[in-house]
């Protein structure tokens, strides 16, 4: 089975599917050794890698880059975040073979204005699209798409951006009666009230997404007992562990004088070789270099 026919099923099967997101091939290299399911390609991870916004400051094309990079770098399936699909319904008809063709599974699209604001700042732009707009956009997305199996998961901002959860649910039945495969409801309460509340509501029969950033302590057998979430999505968690470990072990060889005392908590250089995928170099060279 192909990655897509294979992320499709996993979506739509009982047992809850994880994805750790990845700024880069490593990160999500590192995640698939962990064993998370899929790749989430985080725009708020490859934002802040370049150190700027998370808010359609990067192009359409930088995304897509490292979304092709990261699916070269590992196996399991990549779930690209499109945003708001870059403009409109033709824009989207573009950029969904590009991401398909570049080695993702899926995408996922929001029903925000574009340029988008991130989701999870306080006090955030968070405009919505008209309802009908956000189905052209995501049957365009659905037409577009070469393989069956590629999947187009449809994110609505409606309790992101405050207008409750009756046009939340409105929008996410007119977005599965659209096509979308999955509807990922995200929340940026302290409590996972908000999202329980939703999910209990919800009747379609697509399955459901979360992003339980804001709420950590809902956990995934709490997720998985909802029977109705096909998929978690850890939205940040790879570039928050990279900026935490490089902000201590800078830290510590400032205090220290040296490296000399990083140097035996730091993970061996050929651990690093290991993962730039040495052994498989070393095979080119042993039968092709004469
Ligand atoms: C991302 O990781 O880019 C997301 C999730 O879209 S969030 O940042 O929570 O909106
Ligand atoms: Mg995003």
């Amino acid at each position: 089975m192909n990655r897509n026919a294979r992320f499709r099923q996993k979506l739509q099967d009982p047992v809850l599917t994880h994805a750790m997101s990845a700024h880069n091939p490593l990160s999500a290299k590192l995640a698939a050794e962990a064993g998370f399911d899929a790749i989430w390609g985080s725009g708020f991870e490859l934002s802040a890698s370049h150190a700027v916004p998370d808010a359609n400051i990067l192009s359409p094309s930088q995304h897509l880059d490292m979304m092709r990079a990261i699916a070269a770098a590992v196996d399991v399936p990549l779930i690209a975040d499109i945003d708001t699909g870059f403009g409109n319904a033709i824009n989207v008809s573009y950029m969904v073979p590009q991401y398909e063709a570049a080695g993702c599974s899926a995408v996922v699209m929001e029903d925000k204005t574009f340029p988008k604001d991130t989701s999870l700042r306080a006090a955030g732009r968070q405009e919505l699209v008209r309802i009908e707009e956000f189905q052209g956009k995501v049957e365009a997305a659905c037409a577009a798409r070469r393989d069956a199996d590629f999947c187009v998961i449809a994110r609505t901002e409606a309790l992101i951006a405050g207008a409750g959860e009756r046009e939340a649910l409105a929008r996410a039945s007119a977005y599965e009666a659209a096509g979308a495969d999955a509807i990922l409801i995200h929340s940026k309460q302290r409590e996972p009230g908000e999202i329980l509340s939703f999910v209990a509501a919800w009747r379609g029969r697509v399955p459901l997404v979360l992003v339980p950033t804001a709420y950590p302590q809902l956990r995934e057998p709490d997720i998985q007992a909802l029977g109705k979430v096909g998929l978690v999505i850890y939205g940040n968690h790879a570039i928050r562990a990279a900026v935490g470990a490089m902000r201590d072990v800078f830290a510590r060889i400032r205090r220290d004088g040296g490296i000399h005392e990083v140097d035996a908590v730091l993970p061996p250089v050929k651990d690093i070789i290991a993962l730039q995928g040495d052994t498989a170099m070393r095979e080119l060279e042993r039968r092709y270099l004469k």
